[in-house]
């Protein structure tokens, strides 16, 4: 049952109150009570938006090129959703002082909402909110939504899954092509963007970047564009967008874009299912006694972390049988 403050604020966010839409992105990045209630609510009205992923290096321009692509959007007259993920800091009012200097003119824009996500301490589920924040932005109507996450980690990986374009954004500084392929970058990116073509090198990282993704077997038969940009003036800009909506219309034809939703689908089970499972288990005080005692006896060596895993699991699943 939702309690009635959160049926009201699903009632006000059905009626396009943009503060009701953010308020439930805060619902979901909490995680507070009704969080998975909402959305399931919210869930039959996603699937509608454009989700794009940027990524890159720190400081390589991501957050100007989202504000000017957001611009060329909104001079399309599509409603822009922006979600910019900060797993670094630990303070997530830092990052959003420091979006608003960077993209002044989208906070005071009616049709673009712009969201900073910091994992506050840890990286669990940073992802899955991400992934959340996203399906209430869809569900309220953006048309296009872009998530901004810095390097490339696993949670960024999990991050770019979630989207349905990549575009890795590299500067002619960022180093060989050998070291961006080390870095996981060419295996993520379906669109790559030279930005800061002002500078010098820009023309032979572009020409690095093709030669790399020559190599790159192809599994799906999308050959990476590489777009040059200048972030600060938004020349190329343009292109990117155009090249975004060419990769969109391939995933469209090729049926990719519902078997990605089929896989991110089963994905979301999955985590749903385990995250339910973990709580399930860690939150009973008898699996947490048990545990403190196999803890000891790994600490008097009367035991490995291996043995006491097996013990424990065994516990839980005799303890769970008891219960039914
Ligand atoms: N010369 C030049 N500078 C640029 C260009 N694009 C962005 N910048 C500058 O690069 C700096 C970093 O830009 P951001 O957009 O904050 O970079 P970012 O990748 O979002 O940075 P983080 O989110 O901190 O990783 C700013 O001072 C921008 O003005 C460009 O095309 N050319
Ligand atoms: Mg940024």
């Amino acid at each position: 049952m939702l309690e009635s403050t959160t049926s009201r604020l699903l009632e006000e966010f059905r009626s396009g109150d943009r503060r009701a839409c953010g308020r439930l992105v805060s619902v979901v990045e909490n995680e507070g009570r009704g969080a998975a209630e909402v959305l399931s609510e919210l869930y039959p009205l996603t699937g509608r938006a454009f989700r794009v992923g940027i990524t890159g290096p720190p400081g390589v321009g991501k957050s100007t090129l989202v504000e000017k692509l957001a611009r060329l959007c909104r001079d399309q007259d599509r409603s822009v959703g922006i979600v910019a993920v900060d797993p670094t800091s630990p303070f997530s009012g830092g990052a959003i002082l420091g979006d608003r200097v960077r993209m002044p003119s989208l906070f005071t824009d009616p049709g673009v909402f712009i969201r900073s996500m910091a994992s506050r301490g840890g990286l669990g589920g940073l992802a899955m909110r991400t992934r959340e924040a996203c399906d209430v932005l869809d569900a309220f109507g953006y048309d296009f939504i872009i998530i901004e996450t810095v390097g490339v980690g696993q949670i960024e990986l999990d991050i770019a899954s979630t989207a349905h374009s990549t575009v890795v954004v590299l500067v002619p500084e960022s180093g060989d092509a050998i070291q961006m392929m080390k870095a996981g970058l060419m295996e993520i990116g379906e669109l790559f963007c030279v930005n800061k073509s002002d500078r010098q090198g820009a023309d032979r990282l572009a020409l690095a970047i093709e030669s790399m993704l020559g190599l790159r077997s192809s599994q799906d038969g999308w050959k990476p564009p590489v777009v040059k940009t200048v972030g600060t003036s938004g020349e190329g800009v343009d292109a990117l967008l155009a090249a975004l909506e060419r990769h969109r219309s391939y995933l469209v034809e090729s049926d990719l874009m519902s078997a990605r939703r089929k896989f991110r689908v089963r994905v979301e089970i999955k985590e749903l299912v385990e995250e339910k499972l973990k709580q399930k288990i860690w939150s009973r005080p008898e699996v947490d006694a048990r545990l403190a005692g196999l803890v000891d006896e790994v600490m008097s060596e009367s035991s490995t972390p291996y043995r006491a895993a097996a013990a424990l699991l065994e516990f839980i699943r005799a303890d769970s049988r008891e219960e039914v």
